[in-house]
């Protein structure tokens, strides 16, 4: 199956990327049409960042920001709603969204009642605890054990449309990220749709980093976010979430190709 290009769209004041670009509903719905003309298969929005460290926010004001975008994007491209909160992923699905993108494992329930597609994603305590549960004895076994339970239950309550997700940077150093991304194919074997997320990721920084200087920041990660996704879909993920669409559309269509002659050629003059 052709991977999809799921297109991040935070309409908040402070993702660790895009906060405050799109924080307003009339620039995040028109962000999220340019991401959808770019090729983005589903645009994910969020109002609440997950990023470490991150404060919850009121549900009001989550809804307040969500809402007004979903509704408006649905009739244009698949939207997902980005979220921990099921109060959250029941309004959004009613407004529109046909995919929870459950980063707290307390949506499940609403998605099988709504008939709408799910991830089950891999993190442990909140945004706010997550960065001291980071301890593992085998990071892999227990995040595949993790995600198969996960997704076991998501199908026993109905929900036919079920996507896992390694969490890359939830309650994870950059080892066992990269752990993660490196035991792909297993994860992938285990049988579900596989998500990744790690564009423009902390851990990504560490990698790119020159010996004695300050790693790359969120704006600098683009080539090893290419890199990543890359990596991602040539080791059978599903899905990738992106901030950048154009150039992860570029590259999907080479690393999702097998063979490289199926890649479709354009006519050009
Ligand atoms: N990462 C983030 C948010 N939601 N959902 C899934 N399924 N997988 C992820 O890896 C994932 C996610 C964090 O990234 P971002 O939305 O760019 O930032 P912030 O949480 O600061 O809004």
């Amino acid at each position: 199956m052709q991977p999809l290009v799921m297109g991040i769209l935070n309409v908040t004041p402070d993702s660790f990327y895009d906060g405050g670009r799109h924080d307003d509903p009339g620039s995040a719905v028109a962000w999220g049409c340019r991401l959808a003309e770019e090729g983005a298969d589903i645009v994910d929005v969020g109002g609440e960042s997950s990023r470490p460290g991150a404060e919850p926010v009121p549900l009001g004001l989550e809804l307040s920001r969500v809402l007004p975008v979903v509704e408006a994007l649905a009739p244009v491209v698949r939207v997902s709603i980005d979220t921990a909160k099921p109060e959250v992923a029941r309004a959004a699905v009613a407004a529109g969204a046909t995919l929870v993108n459950d980063v707290s494992g307390r949506c499940a329930e609403v998605a099988a009642a709504a008939g709408v597609g799910l991830v089950v994603m891999h993190m442990r305590g909140t945004p706010k605890t997550m960065r001291d549960r980071a301890t593992y004895r085998d990071v892999v076994a227990e995040v595949r054990s993790f995600l198969a339970e996960g997704a076991a239950r998501a199908r026993e309550l109905g929900v036919r449309e079920v996507y896992v997700d390694p969490g890359i940077g939830f309650a994870k150093t950059a080892e066992h990220d990269l752990a993660l991304l490196h035991a792909l194919p297993e994860l992938v074997a285990d049988g579900a749709p596989v998500l990744v997320g790690a564009s423009r990721k902390s851990f990504l920084g560490r990698v790119s980093a020159r010996e004695g200087e300050a790693a790359p920041g969120p704006g600098d990660r683009l080539e090893a976010s290419l890199a990543v996704a890359t990596w991602a879909l040539a080791a059978g993920a599903a899905v990738v979430r992106v901030h950048d669409v154009a150039a992860t559309v570029q590259a999907a269509r080479l690393a999702g190709s097998e063979p490289l002659t199926a890649v479709p050629l354009a006519a050009v003059p």
